[in-house]
């Protein structure tokens, strides 16, 4: 069975190695999202991208999920030491990424070309690309007026009250190479448990419609999310946070929706949205739980 995966931030990169455990690495593609990305102390950072990258090269930091295992933090000490910003923590090994990444791209090489040889580089075999080889920016406006999204993410770590999202450079924004395909030739397109308004969104907004049958894994459990502002988010866009709400989000375009067991009382409710339901343990706390959920997951899809 062909996967196409749309994936951003820590959840998202543990159910997209799930996948890359149990599926043929030619039956597997994640389009990451771009929105995050940012120019920092000279550097083309690329968060989602490297998130994704680490997690299937199994070089992430299992603490946050962000950034290398085994970091050392040399460089940025002394960038703080000589006074400059800190705030967002590159690690040295990491930092020869966006190095290598930001050379590339000043070369006029496209983001997807670099993502490709990276994934070589660090013995990926599944497809992954970017969603878009040009500049997307995702705009948090906020109570505080607008900010980008890793100054709200990090440097604000999330505390500013969100009152919507604009994606910068999205409407002259072509899907990267490779991404049309793959959704074209994919069998089922998976919305990874990433974070609908920041993570998923951008993407759509990118690639548009999506023709292929769409199952989304809730990124919010109980109300809450593992990780992340999501829930936050939804709250302070006025609407309640469950999974009812994240398969609300998506009810437009949703074949099927995995919930997890806490929130089995809301299966009817969601089904009357007219997707198709899977309960499941979609906390992935453990290595083995990403390929039993990314397993389940393929299970559904296939029953359906
Ligand atoms: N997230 C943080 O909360 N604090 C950081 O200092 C931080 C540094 C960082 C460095 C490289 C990288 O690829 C990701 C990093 N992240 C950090 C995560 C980043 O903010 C992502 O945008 C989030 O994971 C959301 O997708």
């Amino acid at each position: 069975m062909k996967i196409t995966a749309l994936a951003g931030g820590v959840g998202g990169a543990k159910l997209a190695h799930g996948l890359a455990q149990i599926l043929p690495a030619e039956d597997l593609t994640v389009v990451v999202n771009t929105g995050d990305d940012f120019e920092h102390l000279g550097l083309s950072i690329c968060p989602d991208l490297d998130t994704v990258c680490y997690t299937l090269a199994e070089l992430a930091n299992s603490e946050t999920g962000w950034g290398r295992a085994d970091e050392t933090w040399n460089v940025i000490s002394n960038v703080e030491k000589l006074g400059g910003p800190a705030w967002f923590r590159l690690g040295d090994a990491d930092i020869g990424t966006h190095l290598e990444r930001t050379r590339r791209l000043k070369a006029g090489e496209a983001l997807s070309q670099i993502t490709k040889d990276f994934c070589a580089a660090w013995g990926i075999k599944p497809t992954v690309l970017p969603m878009t080889d040009s500049a997307v920016r995702t705009v948090v406006d906020s109570d505080e007026g607008e900010l980008a999204f890793q100054e709200y993410f990090v440097h604000r770590q999330c505390q500013p009250r969100v009152k919507g999202f604009r994606f910068e450079g999205v409407a002259s924004a072509q899907p990267a190479v490779g991404v049309k395909e793959a959704l074209r030739s994919a069998d089922a397109v998976i919305f990874c448990p990433s974070n609908p308004w920041v993570s998923i969104d951008p993407i759509l907004q990118v690639v548009k419609e999506i023709e292929k049958p769409v199952f989304a894994v809730s990124p919010i459990i109980g109300g809450k999310t593992i990780k992340g502002p999501a829930a936050k988010m939804f709250a302070e866009l006025g609407i309640e946070p469950s999974a009812y709400a994240v398969a609300e989000h998506y009810r437009a375009i949703l074949r099927g929706f995995i919930l997890d067991v806490e929130d089995a009382a809301l299966e009817n409710k969601i089904q009357n949205l007219g997707c198709a339901t899977l309960v499941a343990n979609t906390r992935m706390n453990h290595p083995a739980d990403r390929a039993r959920l990314a397993e389940e997951t393929l299970q559904f899809i296939r029953s359906l």
